[in-house]
């Protein structure tokens, strides 16, 4: 009920950080694009393997003279994967402590989401994928979502076999290119959502694919693939950009570009210890692993790497901020990473959380700083106090985005300029061209 929304806005609204008017609509109309990069750790970042850089498309943009790059940017995803990633970034809410969100509530719930926001205010909205629409209950919730196009596999005329035998749908490469016709066509201007999946568990490679970059030799089997397919897909975003230069839409446009999730789970620990180049790998270290890339490119932006820390339920709050839209009264979890006076408190689904001085990772405590390990028993008075008080912020941020989602909260809130999102107008029919 409406009652019970009570203190989750009075949380929301204590722990609201203010805008940046340094950023505040500085990129206001442009489009936008938030490009997906699957599985894609922080790591790989300059990160080179025989001498030769993984990802030197990525290394490029990440250190543009136009980027804001942030590393400290965390991956703060669920059971859900990639569904959750999507529901933090379009609608600032947590995936569930277990399940998928979007399978479970995307279809029935209310939302305020970013493409309806942007929809609102002139923007045409469209999320582009190279596999089945029903994948994580897509085509349902980005009609709850507002997407006025949903682009999956039926719509690109290369989806044929021969691209669609390796990893969870077509391959990048050929997905980017189909895409891309769409979205020359879109009325400006546009959000626009592309999801990659080549560089995904398990890193299948066929010969395009290996011939282009050496595998790794830890000896572990789905991992030593893993900057391949990474490489691969660095050269689909590399094309993909040097089609937005070509076609007028790189100076035009602010481009998000983030990693979901890890590629390498903890369950290969020894072959995590031999890419890090370290002998043991401790919980810290699994900490650190959590981190993806999250950088912001306009032609106006000042760029430079940021040190804040933050992760995926951030970045809606940050967006708006640039866009300079209104963002006073939603009921979103995360806080705007240009803002100066937010809290650094990145919340782990499962209760676990990093902060610029203190990391809990498995439930051991870290000094983020030197990387020794904290023992909660015989810690400073003011290390307690300020675990505990972390601790209680990242509870009350997952309680709270859990009751919004399994209450559908949002049926009962009124968010300033918004009208409620009708589904029945939405439909994504597949047609092949
Ligand atoms: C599936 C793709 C992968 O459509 O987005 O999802 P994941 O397995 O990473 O959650
Ligand atoms: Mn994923």
């Amino acid at each position: 009920s409406a009652a019970e929304l009570k203190p989750i806005l009075k949380w929301i609204n204590s722990n609201r950080a203010p805008v940046n008017v340094k950023y505040y609509g500085v990129d206001k109309g442009k489009n936008v694009f938030v490009f997906h990069l699957e599985s894609f750790q922080q790591f790989l970042i300059d990160y080179k393997v025989d001498g030769k850089e993984v990802t030197p498309n990525l290394n490029k943009f990440y250190h543009d003279s136009h980027t804001l790059s942030f590393d400290n940017f965390y991956n703060q995803v669920g059971q859900g994967k990639t569904s959750d990633a999507e529901m933090m970034l379009d609608n600032s809410l947590f995936g569930l402590s277990s399940g998928s969100a979007m399978v479970e509530y995307g279809t029935s719930n209310t939302f305020q989401s970013a493409p309806a926001i942007l929809n609102q205010l002139g923007y045409t909205t469209a999320a582009f994928h190279g596999d089945v629409p029903s994948f994580w209950n897509r085509d349902n919730t980005y009609k709850s979502w507002g997407y006025d196009y949903f682009f999956s596999k039926n719509f690109y005329s290369n989806a044929s076999k021969s691209t669609y035998n390796v990893g969870y749908g077509m391959l990048d490469k050929i997905f980017l290119k189909d895409a891309s016709k769409y979205i020359a066509e879109l009325p400006q201007p546009f959000y626009a959502k592309v999801i990659t999946v080549t560089n995904h568990y398990p890193y299948e490679t066929n010969k395009e694919i290996s011939s282009q970059f050496p595998a790794t030799t830890t000896g572990d089997k789905t991992v030593d693939h893993y900057v391949q397919t990474a490489h691969y897909l660095d050269s689909a975003f590399g094309e993909f950009i040097a089609w937005l230069k070509a076609s007028g839409l790189y100076d035009n446009s602010v481009i998000y570009v983030y990693g979901d999730h890890y590629g390498i789970s903890e369950n290969h620990e020894a072959a995590i210890a031999q890419l890090l180049k370290k002998k043991k790998i401790t919980n810290y270290d699994l900490a650190q692993f959590q981190k993806v890339p999250f950088m912001i490119h306009a032609s106006n932006l000042k760029g430079g790497i940021d040190h804040t820390y933050g992760g995926e339920i951030d970045v809606l709050p940050t967006l708006l901020d640039l866009l300079g839209v209104q963002n006073t009264n939603s009921v979103q979890f995360g806080s705007d990473l240009l803002s100066n006076k937010r809290r650094q408190i990145v919340s782990f689904r499962n209760g676990d959380f990093v902060t610029p001085t203190v990391i809990k990772m498995n439930g051991t405590y870290w000094n983020t700083q030197t990387g020794k390990s904290i023992k909660y028993k015989t810690a400073s008075k003011s290390m307690k106090k300020f675990i505990d008080k972390t601790q209680e912020y990242v509870d009350d941020q997952l309680k709270y985005s859990d009751e919004v989602v399994t209450g559908d909260l949002l049926r009962f809130y009124h968010r300033t300029n918004f009208k409620t999102v009708i589904k029945k107008n939405y439909s994504y029919t597949t047609s092949s061209t």
